[in-house]
Formats: C-alpha cells, sequence, structure tokens
C-alpha cells in the first residue's frame, strides 16, 4: 500500500474542500484564520509532498531553496501566480498549477460593482446615510456620472475580460480593449469591442478603464504616471486584478488632485497596507481583496486543487499546470 502524500495546507479553507482534502491525502491543515509563520511555511516546504498556498504566501526563491526532496507540486489555491518565483519551482522540478475558470463570473461581477460604486458614489452615500448627516433629497446632492453610452476600456482581454465585456455590454457600455494579442475576430464581434493595439491611445480616450491582465514583470507598473496621465480628468479606474499594475502613489496623488475622477480598488500594491492618502479621499471605493470572495467559488477552488493533486499523484499532468512561457 502506497504511502499517502503529505500535503500542506497554509490557510484555512472551506470545510467541504478540507473533509475532502482529508479523505484523499494525508493533509497537515492550518485551522487558524491567519497565515503561517515563515518558520511554518519553511518547514512546509522542507517536508511536504504538494504545497496548497495561497495569494498571501510568497514562495520565492529563498523559500524553494528551503524545499526538500519530497516536494513536487505547488498546488495554488488561486489563479493570479505571481506570488510564486515560478522559474525558481521549474529549476528544482517542481510543477505549479492554479484555479483558472471558476472565479471568473465572480471576479467579473465584483468588478461592475466596484465600477458602479465608483462612477454612482455608492460607499459615499452610504457613509453619508450612516453618519447621520443626510439632510435630505437634493437635486443636485450626491451626484455621480451615467455609465451607459461610456467607454470602457478593458486592459487584459482574457477571461475576467470577457465576462467584464458581457456585462458592461449588458448596461448598455461600448467595449475597448488591450491586450497582447487581438482576440479571435469572432469573439471580438460577439463582445462588440473594439481592439487597440496602442494602450496609450486608448487610455486617452476611454470614460472608465478596467484592470483585468495578471501581474507579471511585463505589467508591473503598466499603468505608470506617464500612462495615468493620459488619461482624462472625468476617467474612473477600476481594478480587481493587482496592486502592482498601476503605480499606486502617482494613482493617489492624481486622484487626490482631482486629474482622475475616482477609482475602485480591490487590490493594492503592498496588500494588506493601503496607501493612508487612498484612506482619505471620498472618489475610492476601496475592498479587502474580495473579488473571487464567494462561498461557491471557494468551494470551486477547492476542487480544483484537489483534481490537480489527485492527478498529478496518479501520474499525469495536471490540468491546471501553470507555465511560465504561456504568462
Ligand atoms: C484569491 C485571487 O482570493 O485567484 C486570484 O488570483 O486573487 C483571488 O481569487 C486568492 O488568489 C486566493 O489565493
Amino acid at each position: 500500500d502506497k504511502k499517502k502524500p503529505l500535503v500542506v495546507v497554509t490557510r484555512k479553507l472551506p470545510d467541504v474542500v478540507e473533509t475532502r482534502m482529508m479523505e484523499l491525502f494525508d493533509t497537515r491543515l492550518n485551522p487558524d484564520d491567519t497565515p503561517l509563520s515563515a518558520a511554518q511555511l519553511a518547514d512546509a516546504v522542507a517536508n511536504a509532498d504538494v504545497l496548497v498556498p495561497t495569494v498571501t504566501d510568497r514562495i520565492d526563491r529563498e523559500l524553494l531553496d528551503k524545499a526538500g526532496p519530497r516536494l513536487r507540486l505547488i498546488a495554488s489555491f488561486g489563479t493570479g501566480v505571481d506570488h510564486i518565483d515560478l522559474k525558481a519551482a521549474r529549476e528544482r522540478g517542481i510543477v505549479v498549477t492554479n484555479t483558472p475558470g471558476v472565479l471568473t463570473e465572480d471576479t467579473a461581477d465584483m468588478t461592475m460593482a466596484l465600477l458602479l460604486a465608483t462612477a454612482r458614489r455608492v460607499a459615499e452615500g452610504e457613509r453619508l446615510v450612516r453618519s447621520g448627516q443626510w439632510t435630505g433629497w437634493g437635486p443636485t446632492t450626491m451626484l455621480g456620472h451615467r455609465i451607459s453610452g461610456k467607454r470602457l476600456g478593458i486592459l487584459g482581454m482574457g477571461r475576467i475580460g470577457q465576462a467584464l465585456a458581457r456585462r458592461a455590454r449588458a448596461f448598455g457600455m461600448s467595449i475597448h480593449y488591450h491586450n497582447r494579442r487581438r482576440v479571435h475576430p469572432e469573439l471580438e464581434q460577439e463582445l462588440e469591442a473594439t481592439y487597440w493595439a496602442s494602450l496609450d491611445q486608448m487610455l486617452a480616450r476611454m470614460d472608465i478603464v478596467s484592470i483585468n491582465c495578471p501581474h507579471t514583470p511585463a505589467t508591473y507598473h503598466l499603468l505608470s504616471e506617464r500612462r495615468l496621465k493620459l488619461l482624462r480628468p472625468h476617467c474612473y479606474i477600476v481594478n480587481t486584478s493587482r496592486g502592482e499594475v498601476i503605480d499606486e502613489v502617482a494613482l493617489t496623488r492624481m486622484l487626490s488632485k482631482g486629474e482622475i475622477a475616482g477609482a475602485g480598488l480591490d487590490v493594492f500594491e503592498h496588500e494588506p497596507a493601503v496607501n493612508p492618502k487612498l484612506l482619505r479621499l471620498d472618489n475610492v471605493v476601496l475592498l479587502p481583496h474580495m473579488g473571487s470572495a464567494t462561498i461557491e467559488g471557494r468551494i470551486d477552488m477547492g476542487e480544483k486543487v484537489v483534481i490537480n493533486i489527485k492527478t498529478f499523484i496518479d501520474g499525469h499532468t495536471p490540468p491546471d499546470r501553470v507555465l511560465e512561457t504561456l504568462l
């Protein structure tokens, strides 16, 4: 009888997922709702066959130097893999998987929620009512901006970008996008999306810009200060991807000066730290990285992790293997 592989899970996952893992593998869970310490994480990579990290674990080269000979798979619970040094993993023969697809719709929903909340001042209005300072309806109070008929520029037309495009079309927006590659003409037609080969030119013409690309070395500060300055002052920005894609210091400065109308941010450059100057602004909506945070989504993500581990242990290529070359 083969010994069950030791699977170390770094964060508390939904009960059904943990139960399933316990049935299938020799699973070491983290009962606390806090990340493992550096020492615990080092111990995990030294002894586990499989590591199941999340976005809050930095799986860098230094940590992978401490990996034991048994560690063969990092089955990440999440889609973004920017917290994992893929090159260092490959050099050690460690396979990396993620959980794409199952959080697409939830993240696109949250992007729409942020877009609406930002343009229509939802959070600001809620704060007003809660403060007890609301003096009653007024024809010129709490005016936001109409989103129908406006131009939405989607930066990154992958799964989430496409799901966002479909929603935004239903809200009457016109869809524009920039992507490394132009999507298939049929898909472009279906989404009624206009492709901009030049990101700079697109930015200069949008009413709302949404970040939906992964964070990679190529997209770090893609919205640099220079590019942010191309946006028109009435433009809103929404980000449910990764904070690192925008130069947060420049964004904050421009938001304070009214050079950008507002921003809806679910992610930040130095999570969980948020630039204190952002907290003082009324034209921003700030969420604690909850784009994919639905119970259904978390269970689906867990199922994907289980399938990836099982397939790998059975000697096959796991369905969601991440290849650096595809990023
Ligand atoms: C998760 C995410 O909350 O999947 C991602 O890339 O950012 C979120 O959906 C997180 O990654 C869980 O590890």
